[in-house]
């Protein structure tokens, strides 16, 4: 926070000291393209974040923005321009291709395995334009990176978890062995990697175990997925994963009403509701995003390239380390859970994504 106000007071005092010597631009260019609109200096390394939803309660597009304004909280020369793009996905390629046709970004950065494919013929169009994707990959393509998470291992913790409540006798727990998930969409990552992590894990604990698997159809109607969590846990089911945005409160709401429990993906959640959310598993895009930013800030981003990461290099990690998380779930369960994390972080246990992702 700091940071962050010192840089604004730094632009503050750049913008009058440009306007005061007659060169303001209509805003701040970085590398040009083209040399013909290249009135600035290489003064600025201009990032925009191209959101494709709503930031707020989504917690990888949270962690995106966070990342990209710890990255300009970093370097001062590094600006930031934050667009959403909404929900409606018909949309998105004709907003990209606008932000890049300002060809006034060094870098546009966004996230969620369809964007680098929605992205191909903007690259094409602007052949000088770069992209940083994560929570992606697509074949080579000279003008982006992507980054990739191994949600398997993310998806099998929690299943894992999922599977230890299922069996317990924690209160609220039923004598049938099932546990939930819902997804915002069917999409590629959900169905070959998080959907099988997560069955992986339970089945670890108890091959008799049952996965029901829903989907909300959008991102955002926290109502439907409340619906959708209440028929869950009529049918039996008394642990849920909700990986539907902004939509996951009305599971969490739906499970605090039924004493059953939530548990949570990508992000540190246990205070949102105590004694709800019984575990959360953390991929720490955040500073993955910070740490490619400020690559290809000094230009060494290797664009063609993509990475995968998971448990073992440290971007995903079970939240053991909470109060509410020892409160809510008995020492036994954590103990069990906790060997297989450090199985995992030890590269003694690693599940390795379908083929399907490796290009
Ligand atoms: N996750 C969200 O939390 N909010 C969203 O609005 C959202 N929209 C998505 C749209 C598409 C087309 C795809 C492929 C994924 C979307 N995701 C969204 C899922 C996100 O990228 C990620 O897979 C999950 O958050 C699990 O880490």
């Amino acid at each position: 926070m700091k940071h962050q106000s010192r840089k604004k007071v730094v632009f503050t005092v750049l913008v009058i000291a440009l306007a005061a010597t007659g060169v303001l631009l209509s805003g701040c260019k970085g590398k040009s393209s083209n040399g013909d609109d290249q009135k600035s200096t290489q003064a600025y390394f201009n990032v925009a974040v191209f959101v494709p939803g709503v930031t707020e309660g989504s917690p990888l597009y949270e962690q995106m923005v966070e990342g990209v304004e710890k990255a300009a909280a970093e370097k001062e020369d590094i600006t930031v321009k934050v667009l959403e793009a909404g929900f409606n996905q018909g949309e998105w390629e004709e907003k990209l291709t606008a932000l890049a046709a300002e060809k006034k970004y060094d870098l546009i950065v966004s996230e969620n395995g369809a964007m680098p494919y929605i992205a191909v013929p903007v690259a094409k169009a602007f052949p000088d334009q770069k992209f940083l994707f994560v929570d992606s990959i697509i074949k080579p393509n000279k003008q982006m990176y992507t980054l990739l998470y191994n949600q398997m291992e993310e998806a099998y913790l929690v299943g894992y978890l999922g599977g230890l409540i299922t069996k317990s006798s924690m209160k609220g727990v039923n004598s049938d062995l099932k546990i939930g998930i819902i997804a915002g969409q069917e999409f590629p990552a959900m169905t070959e990697m998080i959907v099988p992590g997560y069955r992986m894990g339970a089945s670890a604990v108890d091959s008799g175990i049952e996965v029901d698997f829903r989907v909300l159809g959008n991102w955002y109607d926290a109502n439907k997925a409340g619906e959708l969590a209440k028929s869950m846990i009529d049918a039996g089911v008394d642990v849920i994963l909700p990986i539907c945005g902004g939509a996951n409160q009305g599971v969490i709401a739906a499970a605090k009403e039924a004493g059953i429990y939530v548990l949570y993906f990508d992000s540190e959640a246990y205070s949102m509701a105590p004694g709800v959310i019984a575990g959360c598993v953390v991929l720490d895009q955040a500073r993955a995003v910070q740490e490619l930013v400020i690559k290809a800030y000094n230009g060494t981003l290797e664009y063609g390239k993509s990475g995968i990461v998971g448990v073992k290099e440290g971007y995903v990690k079970f939240a053991e380390n909470s109060d509410l998380y020892r409160k809510t779930v008995p020492a036994d369960i954590r103990e069990k859970l906790s060997l297989v994390v450090k199985s995992m972080e030890r590269g003694e246990v690693s599940l390795t994504i379908p083929e399907y992702w490796n290009n």
